[in-house]
């Protein structure tokens, strides 16, 4: 059988977040964003560090264009500091003209290496005064003006020079793990070991909502005013991991893999695609699931230029008897790492919830694809840590294996979805350029493609995995 192939114009690179690499978090007129804030509260990072320097890639962004060029990246995606543009946030905020510009530049100096740029508007980092202010993200109405404005600000800016926009990134995450776990800021939860505020029957609801209207906003803004003059698409991310029924022969699992990809998948897809929430997910949670206003439901709806999809690995699915928990994100559903037969979804990572399996890549590009009629696909994340790789000398960490063999696999399976399934899937970001700064998990946890040495100022040193990733793609883009 022929080898299964990508098209010619396929655009690849890698990922990165501004709080996971910039650093450098009082320069040039920068505030606090609500990740600054949340880390200096003990206990919330696992090893109690912060953004602070991180990869200190706000003053090394021609070191990093380097790299990018090195290892032949054509593309690069990176997101913007909202704080360092507008420091206090509101519309009625200053712009700091030196923030702004330092992205600017930075967007030109990639133009000129080649690279292409990917800019991600959100990507967690919320300025602290607008939590402090009007209670962010809960509050819709003021932050939906606020991201708009922020977004024209931004629009006004590059969008002479930036051919693709993503305006949020992964809301399920900012719902689910900082307003009903807890572990990302806010850090808000009903759970009052962990936080004395929130309520995570209600909250990540709300919140999401306030995203998906701000989205909207953001998207008819720039499809009016900027794309009409410069082109380009725009788009939200959204995650979304596979799933397979604990008990193949249990219908009731089978059920609950689909309730489980509605709740993660659907909430924010289905009132992009569709103008409203998954009916499981109305029947589940009733009122508490907010209900588009027809304004809201007309902006909302058909506000995707492509769909942008981040992905690493995939669970099996047990459906839960009984009323689900109050605080329930999952359609009552359980995921686990291995079925009733004692099998094993895929291999331990250093993540806990990250299980590889790459047939499970091409089946949810399968997936998206059916439900959404077809939409031209970005993977815009999709990378692997490796069990114990923060333990070994540099030598061994460099000689990333199981890395090289994950993004082998991950690529070759969204090959066979583009050539066999015909899934119309046209860029990859691999996640992530650099090793940097994994959340609450802090630093222990390294998803780079490139080791950086946090004890010896933040140097770069390529793995394997950086130097493969270029031979992996001229295998499979089909030459014109
Ligand atoms: C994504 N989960 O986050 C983010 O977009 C990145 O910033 C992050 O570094 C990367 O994946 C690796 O974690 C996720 O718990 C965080 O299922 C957690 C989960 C999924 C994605």
């Amino acid at each position: 059988m022929a080898k299964s192939q990508l098209p010619p114009d396929f655009l690849w690179g890698f990922a990165t977040a501004a709080y996971q690499i910039e650093g450098a978090v009082h320069e040039d007129g920068r505030a606090d964003s609500i990740w600054d804030t949340f880390c200096r509260q003990p206990g919330k990072i696992a090893d109690a560090s912060s953004g602070e320097v991180a990869c200190d890639s706000y003053r090394r962004t021609s070191q990093d264009i380097e790299l990018l060029k090195s290892i032949g990246a054509k593309a690069y995606r990176f997101s913007l500091s909202w704080s360092r543009i507008i420091p206090l946030g509101g519309r009625d905020d200053p712009v700091n003209e030196k923030g702004l510009q330092h992205y600017v530049h930075f967007v030109d100096d990639l133009r000129a290496a080649g690279i292409e740029p990917l800019v991600t508007l959100y990507h967690w980092d919320l300025p602290d005064n607008l939590e402090k202010r009007y209670g962010g993200l809960l509050n819709k109405d003021e932050f939906v003006q606020d991201f708009t404005h922020y977004a024209k600000v931004v629009f006004e800016a590059l969008a002479g020079q930036v051919k693709y926009f993503i305006t949020f990134n992964e809301p399920w995450c900012v719902a689910v793990h900082g307003y009903q776990k807890g572990i990302f800021a806010p850090g808000r939860t009903s759970d009052r070991s962990v936080n004395p505020e929130g309520d995570g029957s209600r909250e990540p609801w709300i919140v999401a909502h306030s995203m998906l209207v701000a989205h909207g906003h953001a998207v008819k803004l720039f499809r009016d005013e900027f794309k009409p003059k410069h082109g380009g698409r725009i788009a939200i991310t959204l995650n979304g991991d596979w799933g397979e029924p604990w008990d193949k022969n249990d219908p009731k699992d089978v059920a609950a893999v689909q309730r489980k990809q509605e709740f993660f998948i659907g909430w924010h897809g289905d009132p992009i695609y569709f103008g409203d929430y998954p009916a499981s997910m109305r029947e589940q949670l009733q009122d508490r699931l907010p209900e588009f206003t027809e304004e809201e439901r007309a902006i909302v709806k058909g506000s995707n230029d492509f769909y942008g999809m981040n992905h690493y690995c995939a669970d099996y699915v047990r459906h839960i008897e009984g009323v689900p928990a109050a605080d329930d994100v999952t359609g009552n559903t359980e995921l686990l790492k291995v079925n009733k037969e004692g099998e094993r979804i895929g291999p331990e990572t250093q993540s806990s919830w990250l299980t590889p399996n790459p047939l499970g890549f091409r089946k949810l590009l399968n997936w998206i694809s059916n439900r959404y009629d077809h939409p031209t696909i970005y993977v815009t994340e999709n990378g692997t840590s490796l069990k114990g790789e923060n333990d070994l000398p540099i030598d061994q960490l460099l000689e990333d294996d199981f890395r090289v063999q994950f993004f082998e696999d991950y690529i070759g399976a969204m090959a066979d979805a583009y050539t066999l399934d015909k899934i119309d899937v046209q860029g990859y970001m691999a996640w992530s350029l650099l090793d940097n700064f994994e959340w609450a998990e802090g630093y222990e946890t390294r998803f780079g493609v490139t080791y950086v040495d946090y004890e010896h100022g933040q140097t770069r040193h390529p793995k394997k995995s950086a130097r493969m990733i270029r031979h992996m793609f001229d295998s499979v883009i089909r030459k014109e």
